[in-house]
């Protein structure tokens, strides 16, 4: 395989003004008809007209034809990639048809098969498994398509845009044409076809403009639909408000679908979406996953402009798209419910997921330079990174004037297919800055690190912060220029008040680094503490040496509610470090007493809210806990996690339960801030109540899960059952676990997570037990929601026994990615991922995570397989 190179991108020879399509769905085949309206490309130079070079995967050519007339074989050339034309005129239309086979379709790319259903996921390069076309984001034209299918499988025919004409043929199939009159790239056209009913709703435009509404799901799920129809709305008022952007066609649909490699996609007035991303009542779905469909149905919805209206040049731009979108579906989410806690979840998860990457094999900027198969790039650091890149001009330029750069940007490139550089162009030039040190985020991969010291000059009265920046050499980049790095700090005096910064009094302010060291100065009558990186104002590491009294003061005193809680994972984690060290020396544990008041503080603070509290108390995770050694020992992390969690049980028996105990009361379920707090908490103190060797703990979770009517509590008292230390969970797990999986048997999304509570658990979910529930009855060994909840719930998120000495958790996973890359090479490059990390384990395991590597190696990969096991073994 070959990689693509940004610096070679160059423009089409032609541009595609229209594209007319017309599939006729059938059980063996499809019959795919199109009909192009190119135009040479002006731009560019030419002596001669081109060859016109369209690309196609996996189909049958039937025919095809220039300006009305048949081409013989002779008139051109086609291959398993490419069909090659030699046309005679700037202008003409060409007409060609394939056949291409849905049902055999597990790539779940192109027009495949959920079920019953038929639909299609283009992006990034799936068009071209559907018929011949320049498949990039560059080139947009306008598109009409006709879906022909039999009228009672298939009662239901949608496509991108407005439906314009529908019609019942005499051999019992109908047609339905849709026109959507925005010029889009291939890679967000859509079409499903199937057995489906809808909700609707309607939404009216700031400018009056009433839509129409839509979500449509399999028969059986119609009852849970109405949260995302809510979350709909609410995004669709969200982007009126805070950005200025209307919808802009008639109608707005969205189609739940059970077998999706992804989250959901952002078809142009038809996004198909992952059905763990739609699909939610209280009953079957947790708080977690209400939360999580809020935020995506919002984000595909903000895609419409940023993504859609303005796309892409290249898919080395994706960023431009994916980062901006995130940024806006978390400020959507802040403004919903609690800021401070977004931005906690958020970090939290960019530390112990997005730095591992920046860190490991597969490490790239937010704009690669280059890719084998940009599916691979579809990452947390295009992604969230990404969006912390956005947030940090945020930052620098302050909400009106993103505001105002953000309205620039719209109205300069709607219509067209742009690049990161014209973002931040935008940005520029509506606020008079200049971001060309900025703009090094985009080209250099790499967690910054900040060294900060600090001195005090007691006659001055001066306090003097030393900043050094500098960021590890990552594949393909040993040596990185300086960044320019927002860093929003703040002073504490020693009864805790926020000292005044400047002349305005103001508390927080934003220092500018930009050199490779930096002293900044401020008048202070006493020595005061800082608080570094107030709402982690940039995605970077920030060393300070902290003394554990400074924490404990920060924990409770910093005015930054992010920071408090920073302060609180600074503690546990030197705390927990100190005891992963004293296990490999064999030292006796005991748990830091200051650590334990610093928790008992957090359960007696009447000032937090509950939201927060639940945040304070969960420690850091195993994987975040590994990143902070050199070579990573699960084992230890381990035992020192679960010691310190039962040291907490222990300390605070009696406030956990008396906090268990006040938020156990029965009301009907709502998925609003307080109550998913409320619920939080109370599992929160659940999980370190069943810590204890105590039978009554493992009553309270066997009671929970009796009377539990939402799947917060239900899944939340399973899991506990399953993690509780008393013997007597064991046997109670077991009863739960059988009624719960009668009760939902028919429900899969639900019994994915029965399936993950089971094996993320590390007594209770053993390799043995993954075998045995691969081969349960509501398992799917080719359905990517079951193989993420299994495979991945167990390899990912149950580290103890992934890494059991043996090495036969390794070669299981092994020969999955194996048996996997043959049906969806996209699944298999993302769950081989737990083996690319090898370099950061023992010899020992070293060698056996190198061995089962080598074993995938050797066989005959997928071009996205190919690129993350070559690059891994580099
Ligand atoms: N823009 C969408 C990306 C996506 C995708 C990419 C590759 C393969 C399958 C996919 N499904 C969806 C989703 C988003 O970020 O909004
Ligand atoms: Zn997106």
């Amino acid at each position: 395989p070959r990689a693509i190179y940004l610096k070679d991108y160059q423009q089409p020879d032609y541009w595609i003004e229209t594209t007319a399509l017309s599939f006729e769905l059938g059980e063996e085949s499809t019959l795919v008809t199109s009909t192009l309206n190119f135009k040479l490309n002006d731009t560019k130079t030419h002596a001669q007209l081109p060859e016109l070079t369209l690309v196609g995967e996996n189909m049958e050519l039937v025919s095809v034809a220039i300006d009305g007339a048949v081409l013989s074989g002779d008139q051109y050339k086609v291959d398993s990639e490419q069909l090659v034309l030699q046309p005679q005129s700037e202008a003409f239309e060409t007409y060609i048809v394939t056949r291409i086979k849905p049902q055999e379709n597990t790539s779940l790319e192109g027009l495949y098969k959920s079920g019953g259903m038929f639909c299609t996921q283009c992006e990034a390069e799936g068009f071209r498994k559907i018929t011949y076309y320049l498949d990039r984001p560059d080139v947009m034209s306008i598109f009409t398509t006709t879906v022909i299918g039999d009228k009672d499988k298939y009662p239901v025919l949608l496509s991108n845009g407005n439906a314009i004409e529908r019609k019942d043929l005499d051999d019992g199939r109908h047609m339905v044409t849709w026109n959507d009159p925005f010029k889009k790239p291939a890679y967000l056209f859509a079409l499903v076809g199937g057995n489906l009913e809808f909700i609707e709703d309607t939404f009216t435009t700031m400018s009056g403009r009433e839509v129409t509404l839509r979500i449509f799901v399999e028969p059986h799920n119609i009852t849970k639909c109405d949260h995302a129809m809510r979350s709909l709305k609410k995004s669709m008022k969200w982007d009126e408000e805070v950005y200025g952007r209307e919808y802009d066609l008639d109608i707005f649909m969205i189609v739940a679908v059970d077998d999706f490699n992804m989250g959901a996609m952002e078809n142009k007035g038809l996004n198909i979406f992952n059905s763990t991303c739609v699909l939610a009542r209280p009953d079957n779905a947790t708080d977690a996953a209400h939360e999580r469909i809020d935020a995506i149905v919002a984000h595909e919805y903000f895609h419409n402009w940023s993504g859609n209206r303005v796309t892409c040049r290249d898919w080395f731009q994706l960023s431009l798209k994916e980062g901006f979108t995130v940024f806006r579906d978390a400020e959507y989410t802040a403004d919903m419910y609690s800021r401070t806690v977004k931005r906690i979840q958020d970090v939290n998860f960019l530390r112990s997921a997005q730095f591992v990457e920046d860190a490991g094999p597969m490490a790239h900027p937010i704009r690669p330079e280059s890719f084998i198969e940009i599916s691979n790039f579809y990452t947390l650091t295009v992604y969230e990174k990404g969006a912390e890149v956005v947030r940090m001009i945020h930052s620098i330029v302050g909400s009106e004037g993103f505001r105002k750069g953000s309205d620039l940007y719209f109205d300069r490139h709607d219509g067209q297919a742009v690049t990161t550089e014209d973002f931040v162009a935008a940005m520029e030039d509506a606020n008079g800055v200049d971001l060309s040190q900025f703009k090094r985020w985009y080209s250099q991969a790499g967690t910054p690190v900040l060294d900060v010291s600090d001195s005090y000059d007691e006659d001055a009265q001066e306090y003097s912060l030393t900043i050094k920046q500098s960021c590890p050499a990552t594949p393909g980049q040993d040596t990185k220029l300086p960044f320019h790095i927002p860093v929003a700090i703040g002073l504490l005096d020693g009864e805790g008040e926020p000292m005044p910064l400047n002349g305005e009094g103001e508390t927080t302010v934003v220092l500018d680094l930009k050199e490779p060291e930096q002293t900044f100065t401020f008048k202070a009558d006493e020595r005061p503490l800082p608080s570094l990186l107030r709402g982690f104002s940039a995605p970077v590491k920030v060393n300070y040496d902290y003394s554990r009294e400074d924490l404990i003061f920060l924990m409770s005193h910093d005015e930054d509610g992010f920071n408090r809680w920073d302060s609180c994972q600074r503690l546990a984690i030197n705390v927990l470090m100190e005891l992963v060290a004293d296990i490999q020396a064999g030292r006796e544990l005991a748990v830091d007493p200051q650590l334990l008041a610093a928790y008992g503080k957090v359960l007696a603070d009447e000032s937090l809210d509950l939201a927060m509290i639940a945040e304070m108390l969960l420690l850091p995770s195993e994987t975040l806990l590994a990143e902070q050694m050199d070579v990573i020992d699960v084992d230890a992390i381990h035992q020192a996690r679960e010691f310190v969690r039962g040291a907490i049980a222990e300390a605070h028996k009696e406030r956990l339960q008396q906090i268990y105990n006040s938020l156990n009361v029965d009301k009907p379920y709502q998925a609003e801030p307080e109550d998913i707090a409320e619920r939080r908490l109370k599992n929160i103190a659940l999980s370190y109540l069943v810590e204890l060797d105590d039978a009554a703990s493992v009553e309270l979770a066997q009671a929970q899960f009796a009377a539990a009517s939402n799947m917060t509590d239900s899944i939340a008292a399973l899991s506990n059952l399953i993690g509780a230390v008393h013997e007597s969970g064991k046997a109670v797990a077991e009863q739960a676990l059988a009624e719960f999986a009668e009760k939902w048997a028919d429900d899969t999304n639900v019994m994915n997570m029965w399936f993950s509570t089971q094996v993320t658990d590390s007594r209770f979910g053993t390799l043995a037990k993954v075998r045995e529930l691969m081969e349960h009855p509501g398992f799917d060994k080719k359905n990517p929601n079951k193989m993420r909840s299994l495979v991945s719930g167990y390899c990912s998120g149950n580290l103890v026994n992934f890494h059991n000495i043996s090495g036969e958790s390794y070669e299981f996973l092994a020969d999955e990615v194996i048996r996997i890359d043959a049906l969806n090479p996209q699944l298999a490059s993302r769950l081989i991922n737990p083996l690319t990390r090898w370099k950061r384990y023992d010899e020992k395991r070293r060698e056996l995570m190198l061995a089962a590597l080598k074993r995938i190696q050797q066989q005959d990969l997928s071009k996205d397989l190919f690129e993350v096991v070559s690059k891994s073994l580099a």
